[in-house]
């Protein structure tokens, strides 16, 4: 498909907006995308004519709900290229990943003395599930730091690793600065140590194509918000040892094959970690999703998205008033910045009042902010949809902003 992105736009009826008077130029897809009209339609097509529980029952719906719902793991499975379908397991998004992998840990792996490696630049999602793996099970938590560009210190990593280091968490590209992190490096070098490897994927999946078998990352999840689907579904897949050896993150109906009081016996893979009604509809809304990235097609996307990072930056860098957050050699479509001595909060409301909308703050990521000595920063990060000018609005808002306060 030869990629246009006015055709693509007209896919996105949010897009249409007008805010303050001005058309929606959407510029916080590290938060959450936008969805497709056919990520919309697939929702309300599953409510009015397909809706039934799941995995239970002999009827015709139910079958049907449970075929739709499977066909979406399947069609997950081969967007990451997983080996086995039950390697994927459905969550409520990259948090509920984390945290099914950081419990599963405390409970079945992890002794006092033993060590979790993080970095300095993870959003809090990959930061407090470890801090709280650490203070029940007597583990510590050893930092990556990065450097001014916002790029980890891989020198720093090596000497961390050791027999002690029972796993590695790391996100595949930083929230708060775009960084993408070599990851592949970084997991060798951890099974090297012996060590195991979880990939917080929540900004990547939108902007790589990820095969989880060429990574041979041990664990990888992401949300479906952030790649064009619903929100309230996620994927963390997992190696099929790995899986096998954690205990079940909750406890209920689906995840058992018999309960008794005496005893009750798990249930197989996928399922043990699947307690309860899952997000039905969400999950087939991710596969619709999924569907409508491939027929855009990666290399369309990342060309895209190249294009306007290579833009925006260069627009940027001639504003004697933005200073970069971090300026690493390989990005994601995502940037952060200061503008003059303006608080970010400040300029954020003065972009939105030209109908610009992008995020303003810690980002979740507050270790982050501490590192680069500030409070917050201004974040624009691109999607699909977004265009050249766009970015122009941007760049005219930023020094509108600079006019009103240096007035
Ligand atoms: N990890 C990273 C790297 C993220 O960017 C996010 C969300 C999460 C984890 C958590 O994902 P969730 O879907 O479970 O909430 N990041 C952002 C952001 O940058 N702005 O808003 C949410």
């Amino acid at each position: 498909m030869i990629f246009n992105v006015d055709i693509v736009r007209a896919d996105f009826p949010i897009l249409e907006l007008n805010v303050h008077g001005y058309p929606l130029a959407y510029l916080d897809n590290a938060a959450t995308a936008q969805k497709p009209s056919q990520v919309i339609k697939c929702l309300q097509n599953y409510y009015e004519y397909q809706n039934a529980n799941i995995h239970r029952g002999t009827y015709y719906l139910t079958e049907f709900a449970t075929e739709l719902f499977e066909e979406a793991r399947k069609s997950i499975q081969q967007f990451i290229n997983a080996k086995h379908q039950h390697e994927c397991i459905f969550t409520r998004g990259t948090t509920e990943g984390i945290n099914l992998v950081a419990n599963g840990f405390t409970r079945a792996v992890l002794k006092p003395g033993d060590e979790i490696i993080i970095s300095q630049t993870e959003h809090h999602a990959n930061i407090v599930p470890w801090q709280m793996a650490c203070e029940y099970s007597g583990a510590s938590l050893k930092i990556i730091p990065c450097n001014n560009a916002g790029e980890l210190e891989i020198d720093r990593y090596i000497e961390l690793l050791n027999p002690k280091t029972k796993i590695v968490a790391i996100a595949h590209i930083c929230n708060a600065l775009g960084a993408i992190n070599p990851i592949k490096e970084m997991i060798t070098l951890a099974h090297q140590n012996g060590t195991p490897v979880l990939i917080d994927g929540a900004q990547a999946i939108a902007h790589q194509s990820i095969d989880v078998q060429d990574l041979d990352c041990d664990f990888y999840c992401f949300s479906g918000h952030k790649v064009y689907g619903p929100t309230g579904i996620g994927v963390i897949y997992g190696k099929t040892d790995w899986l096998e050896r954690l205990p079940p993150y909750q406890g209920g109906g689906e995840m058992i094959q018999t309960v008794t009081f005496l005893k009750t016996i798990y249930n197989h893979l996928p399922y043990k970690f699947e307690a309860g009604t899952m997000p039905i509809a969400q999950a087939i809304g991710l596969q619709s999703a999924i569907e409508y990235l491939q027929k855009i097609g990666t290399a369309n996307i990342l060309q895209h998205e190249s294009m306007l990072l290579r833009y925006a930056l260069e627009k940027m860098k001639d504003e004697a008033t933005i200073n970069f957050i971090g300026y690493p050699k390989e990005r994601a479509p995502i940037i952060s910045f200061l503008l003059a001595d303006i608080h970010p909060h400040d300029v954020g409301t003065i972009l939105d009042h030209k109908g610009i909308a992008v995020r303003t703050g810690q980002h979740c990521a507050q270790p982050t902010m501490d590192r680069f000595g500030v409070n917050a920063t201004i974040r624009a990060s691109f999607g699909i949809y977004n265009t050249f000018s766009e970015i122009d609005r941007l760049i005219d808002g930023l020094r509108d902003a600079v006019k009103l306060f240096k007035r």
